[in-house]
């Protein structure tokens, strides 16, 4: 036994040098492994991103780097693997943008209730100038910010009755992301919110302890969520993009080649993943349906009443959000809704 963990321990002692870049016995540079890890599961859109991203990564540096995928939370939750990200001991993830508020505020800016009007629009405005500039705001807390990805516009759905109003709602126990702007949303909904990582979610809806969640119908229909729910309405109430981030210790050790290879397939595999998010999401409401949901679409009216019971939420969040910030994006908005 002692001479087995000798050798165990030898093994993993040679030939380490900086960072996680090993040499072997040989004296040929290993990989460089790459740890990505979601929340989500291998049939989700994302995880689909993931496998572009890592082929790209890995065929484009002649297998220098290894990119490793871990879906179903394996890693811990949103908040735990961005915290790893930025001790340096996780590489990559990609959360909803609700949760990086906890890093920084300027992402709460896509939190507002009924922001953007459409996939498209969404698009020009997070790739955009702005997008980069609250992207940015992560360096300093060591992390890069590569890519928007798209999670998508948030559904409602709940275990008690069919919604079509803000007062069919009233009371209801809502899991929300850990984001405050999405609480507030919910208590101006007449809603009882409580905010939940996304690897507890199933459990509590299924235990009954709380009645309903918002996500995008992919994640409904992909996770299963119909097992435990019978309504989904059709709110549209947040668009959730996904940032694809990097831990800043590890870019930092990278060169420069290494860098641009890395944003370049990032970005181009995000834009695959919208793609392919896009046409999954065309069948998801008839999916749902056959899967014995009860799919609610609202009519402008309802809209309308949704819209007006949150408009408040903007300026509460003014302050926090900035105002400036609130506003150029709104005018951002504005200029490519046309
Ligand atoms: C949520 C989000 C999640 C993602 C994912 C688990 O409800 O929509 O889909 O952030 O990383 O928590």
């Amino acid at each position: 036994l002692m001479a087995t963990s000798l050798v165990l321990l030898l093994a993993g002692c040679s030939g380490k040098t900086a960072g996680n870049q090993q040499t072997s016995s040989t004296g040929q540079p290993q990989k460089k492994i790459i740890k990505v890890g979601i929340g989500l599961n291998e049939k989700s859109p994302q995880y689909k991103g993931l496998e572009k991203f890592k082929e790209m990564v890995e065929k484009g540096s002649n297998g220098r780097f290894e990119v490793q995928l871990y879906a179903n939370s394996q890693l811990g939750d949103d908040v735990k693997m961005m915290e790893a990200l930025r001790m340096g001991t996780q590489e990559m993830t990609c959360p909803s943008t609700a949760p990086i508020a906890g890093l920084s505020k300027k992402f709460m800016v896509f939190d507002l209730p009924f922001l953007f009007p459409n996939e498209k629009v969404a698009d020009q405005v997070l790739d955009g100038p702005v997008g980069q500039k609250i992207l940015d705001s992560l360096t300093d807390k060591g992390i890069i910010g590569l890519a928007y990805w798209e999670n998508g516009f948030r559904q409602l759905t709940n275990n008690k009755r069919e919604v079509k109003t803000p007062a069919d709602l009233k009371g209801l126990k809502i899991r929300t992301m850990e984001n405050p702007v999405h609480l507030a949303t919910f208590r101006a909904l007449g809603a009882n919110p409580t905010p939940m990582p996304f690897g507890e979610l199933f459990t509590a809806m299924q235990q009954g302890t709380i009645d309903g969640q918002e996500n995008p119908l992919t994640t409904i229909y992909l996770q299963k969520f119909y097992e435990v729910q019978k309504y989904v309405s059709l709110t549209n109430h947040f668009y959730s993009p996904f940032v694809f981030m990097i831990s800043k210790k590890f870019w930092d050790g990278l060169s420069k080649e290494d860098q641009e290879l890395i944003k370049k397939a990032a970005k181009e595999a995000g834009a695959f993943q919208r793609q392919y998010n896009r046409e999954q999401m065309k069948q998801m409401a008839d999916n749902l349906r056959k899967a014995g949901m009860v799919v609610t679409e609202l009519t402008p009216e309802q809209m309308e009443e949704f819209r007006k019971a949150t408009e408040g939420v903007y300026k509460q969040f003014e302050n926090e959000i900035g105002k400036d910030l609130i506003e150029e994006v709104k005018a951002e908005i504005a200029k490519y809704n046309k």
